[in-house]
């Protein structure tokens, strides 16, 4: 393999090395995410690596076992391998304490993952006193176990190659290992592949972990990390910080944050964010192609996996969502240039986003469940479809309506973990022209959403959601456990002043905010809430 002359697609935009100035900036943004706690302890790093030994330990025996069984010579018997590599943010090296491990086993052609992997190895685990909270999800798109193991995380993936005896020293990086295997194998060791390509297509590993720790932890605390609401996750976040060090490959992490926000506020989506040239087709698989998928021409953010087959990897941004996202940008940018001006620090730059300050309207979902056990699981599935409703409420309002899904849960504490509440913000587009007395009724929207997520296939009684509009004041207590609902200046007559602006607000708006949806004098919401207040207070 030869070193690439750059790194990256395009040259760099500057080959600058760092003042003492950056230097110093590092310095204290290194200190700041040490002292936000985001390094675990030299104890938990060793725990990991025997606990990683154990399960390599575990599936070496298995796919012994089984070539045992299944009458093989006694030489292939002792040949019988399986071996583990990590990926997600264990394998690049910004996981945080409590993290989990991402991990695939690899094992040969005639170890497979419906039975010896659901069935044999599942067995396996669950006998061993380490293993708690076994629990196997084998029809997901990547199907995973997931457990923990002396209380440590973990996601095992499970992928057959088409190899009788797997070598300890594999390289997965090789096109090879895809040669005769099903998709849902190509997508587990994908994981692995992307985490290694980006890891050597970077110019400095510890700079890019350190930038990456950064943004992860700005895009939690702005609201923007969540790959199931329509955000970015890890990988996003990771390819994305990947690129800009690409594109500085001499500067040091303040240096690379700051021009990160600096990139992607003027980043002309959606042209696509490569680490790489995007690989031609080598065994058939579907590549991201734009030129050839006309569904790869309605992606609003792509952002490019580096290793064949070659995916976008965030299909799931809204136009909403990539709005909200440069919104986010543009704010980190213009504090991320007074901190360059000295005018401010790197706390500013991770202050919270306060979304519940941030809108006049809400949507409120709420989801009941009988127990906790089954609230988990009809939660998961209401959030996968969260999505679907702001694409729904945007289409059908033609874009007049803008819609701000928030990450977030928020679990009513006083229900015994049978009730949680997602929000999404509503605001009337900015700028446009809006009719006199033009309403939004997103009453059809709405149910057309609840119908779809009712077709649940594991639906049980008990499991309800509640779909209603709220306005900023009627956002439930249970949302603000440090019991306040938003910051109130000391002086009474400061908090009269800023309520009489937002009623100016209102005003300019030119109609009364009851009427702005009429979802909200809808008889069939108010029975809704009424059952939803009768259902809660009976449990
Ligand atoms: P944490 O430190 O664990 O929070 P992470 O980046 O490791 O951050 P995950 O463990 O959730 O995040 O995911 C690790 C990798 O697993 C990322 C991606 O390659 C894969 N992955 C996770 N969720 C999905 C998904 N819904 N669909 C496809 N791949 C996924
Ligand atoms: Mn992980
Ligand atoms: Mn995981």
């Amino acid at each position: 393999n030869q070193a690439p002359r750059h790194y990256g697609v395009t040259k760099p935009i500057s080959t600058a090395g760092p003042s003492d100035v950056d230097l110093q900036r590092s310095v204290e943004l290194e200190k700041f995410l040490v002292d936000v706690g985001l390094y675990e302890s030299k104890e938990e790093a060793v725990k990991r690596e025997e606990v990683l030994g154990q399960i390599d330990q575990i599936v070496k025996e298995w796919v012994k076992q089984l070539t045992r069984q299944r009458g093989y010579t006694d030489q292939m018997v002792e040949e019988a391998n399986a071996v583990i590599f990590t990926f997600g943010s264990y394998r690049l090296g910004v996981h945080g304490p409590g993290a989990d491990i991402d991990t695939l086993c690899v094992g040969p052609s005639y170890v497979n993952r419906e039975e010896d992997f659901f069935i044999v190895l599942h067995d396996i685990l669950a006998e061993m006193e380490e293993v708690t909270e076994l629990q196997p999800v084998p029809d997901a798109h990547v199907p995973v176990m997931k457990f923990k193991f002396s209380g440590i995380s973990i996601d095992l993936l499970y992928a057959s190659v088409s190899l009788l005896v797997v070598p300890e020293d594999l390289d997965i990086s090789q096109g090879s290992v895809l040669f005769n295997v099903d998709e849902p194998t190509v997508r587990s060791l994908n994981g692995c592949r992307v985490a290694d390509q980006i890891l050597r297509l970077v110019p400095n590993v510890e700079n890019f972990r350190t930038t990456l720790r950064c943004l992860k932890l700005w895009a939690k605390r702005r609201g923007v990390y969540s790959n199931v609401t329509g955000f970015l996750g890890g990988v996003n976040w990771a390819l994305l910080v990947a690129r800009v060090c690409q594109l500085y490959p001499n500067a040091v992490p303040s240096m690379l944050v700051s021009r990160f926000f600096r990139v992607f506020t003027q980043w002309r989506w959606p042209n696509p964010v490569m680490l790489c040239a995007i690989e031609e087709d080598e065994l058939g698989f579907p590549v991201w192609d734009p030129r050839k998928n006309p569904r790869d021409r309605t992606h609003h953010m792509p952002i490019i996996t580096p290793a064949y087959p070659c995916m976008n990897s965030s299909y799931n941004v809204s136009t909403s969502t990539l709005r909200v996202m440069i919104e986010q940008f543009q704010n980190g940018n213009k504090i991320c240039e007074e901190i360059e001006l000295n005018r401010t620090n790197w706390s500013a730059l991770f202050e919270p986003y306060h979304f519940f300050e941030s809108y006049k309207n809400y949507l409120q979902v709420d989801i009941i469940a009988a127990d906790s056990d089954d609230l988990r699981v009809w939660k998961g599935w209401v959030e996968s479809r969260l999505r679907q409703l702001t694409l729904k409420i945007e289409r059908d309002t033609f874009g007049m309506l803008q819609c701000h899904p928030y990450p977030n849960e928020y679990v009513d504490t006083s229900k015994q973990c049978v009730h949680c509440a997602f929000f999404m913000g509503l605001q009337r587009k900015q700028g446009a022209k809006v009719q006199e007395g033009q309403q939004f009724d997103i009453r059809g929207t709405v149910d057309e959403f609840r119908n779809s997520v009712n077709m649940y296939m594991y639906w049980k009684p008990g499991m309800e959601i509640y779909v209603s509009h709220v306005r900023r004041r009627q956002i439930p207590s249970f949302v603000f456990p440090e019991g306040f609902k938003r910051p109130r200046p000391s002086k009474p007559t400061n908090q009269q002043k800023s309520d009489r602006i937002e009623n100016e607000v209102d005003e300019c708006d030119g109609r009364s905010s009851e009427r702005q949806f009429k979802r909200k004098k809808s008889p069939d919401e108010d029975i809704g809430r009424q059952r939803l207040e009768k259902r809660l207070s009976s449990s």
